[in-house]
């Protein structure tokens, strides 16, 4: 009986040392250990010894049975513990593999800042009127009283496409052409690209427009001057003052340069504004009688204003961006800064 014991604990020990996993380990547990086990066996044939033997080999089997437990556990443990060991280096995780991304294309600045401007003019009124790119000499300058030695009239100042049809060079040809085929009273805005042959930091080739166009009775410079108000405070906000200073533009009189107090400084002057504390943004005017009469309102019933201004400028001056051509450069990381999804 002894040497029994004795050699089912040798061999438990042997099989546990050369057992590689749980589930090994488990096979042994059971085979020596578990109900039918060998070791088990053992045990269940204590009842059938003499009383004298009884007390002896129950003491030993007691003690061969602490110890093969004892045994079992470490190597339990010993087997867990190897086996999140090699799960942590076969299992590794590749942080350089780029993510499955999928990029979403956004609006250009310019088309976000005109989706802005029109929303405020819609609310206001107007309606948006678009027109063609390629225009007639006739509506891009006869039709406006933009006499013929207009320096704008110059080949040097203008894509002409042929003898009569030019890149229109401002967005009022459309306005000529609602005036020549509408009946008053008219409101409207006309926002699109507009050609000149100019390029630097602060003049690119094909620029944005809006123009607006009111056409009414009685219409006043302070109608003018309230609308741009208006418009001015929804854009860069409710301290925004307007300021008119006397100009010149062929098809308004009387013309008036715009400025608006700088919204970087608020007035105080800066170096956006060049310490005047005011932003040149637009042009506009009263429609001049003959630019009414050109396209068929009585100028006797009706007037109109009007008012013009680059995309670009504004854009430029609300985000800070300090050359036009980087609108044109696609270059993304310039242009996904006014994603609103990248937030
Ligand atoms: C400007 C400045 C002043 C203007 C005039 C007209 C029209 F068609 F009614 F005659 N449209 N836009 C206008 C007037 C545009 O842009 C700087």
């Amino acid at each position: 009986m002894k040497e029994r014991i004795e050699q089912l604990r040798q061999e438990f020990f042997e099989e546990v040392k050369n057992c590689l996993s749980l589930d090994e380990l488990n096979n042994v547990k059971v085979k020596y250990l578990g109900k039918s086990g060998q070791f088990t066996a053992l045990l269940k044939g204590l009842k059938d010894l003499s009383p004298e033997d009884k007390p002896v080999f129950g003491a030993l089997l007691n003690k061969a049975k602490v110890e093969m437990e004892t045994v079992l556990e470490n190597a339990k443990a010993e087997l867990q513990s190897k086996s999140i060991s090699d799960k942590l280096a076969n299992e590794s995780i590749d942080i350089t593999i780029s993510k499955n991304e999928q990029r979403v294309g956004t609006l250009h600045p310019i088309q976000l800042m005109q989706n802005q401007i029109i929303e405020i003019f819609e609310g206001l009124g107007f309606s948006v009127k678009e027109g063609p790119e390629a225009e007639t000499d006739y509506f891009n300058f006869q039709a406006l009283n933009i006499p013929s030695d207009h320096p704008a009239r110059d080949m040097q100042d203008t894509f002409f496409l042929g003898k009569e049809i030019l890149l229109r060079t401002h967005t009022s040809p459309n306005q000529a052409r609602v005036m020549s085929a509408e009946k008053p009273p008219l409101k409207i805005v006309c926002p699109g690209k507009v050609y000149r042959p100019d390029s630097d930091a602060s003049h690119s080739p094909m620029f944005h427009q809006i123009e607006g166009l009111v056409v009414d009775k009685h219409l006043t410079l302070c109608d003018l001057k309230g609308t741009l108000e208006t418009v001015a405070k929804k854009l860069f906000g409710g301290e925004t003052k307007v300021r008119f200073r006397p100009s010149y533009f062929p098809f308004t009189e009387p013309s008036v340069e715009v400025d608006l107090t700088c919204s970087a400084c608020g007035g105080k002057g800066c170096s956006l504004c060049k310490g005047t504390g005011w932003i040149e943004v637009l042009g506009a005017g009263m429609v001049h009688p003959f630019v009414l009469e050109n396209c068929g309102i009585d100028s006797k019933e009706y007037n109109g204003y009007a008012f013009g201004f680059g995309l670009e400028r504004f854009a430029m001056i609300k985000y800070g961006i300090p050359d036009i051509r980087l609108f044109f450069e696609n270059d993304v990381n310039f242009l996904k800064q006014f994603d609103k999804t990248e937030d």
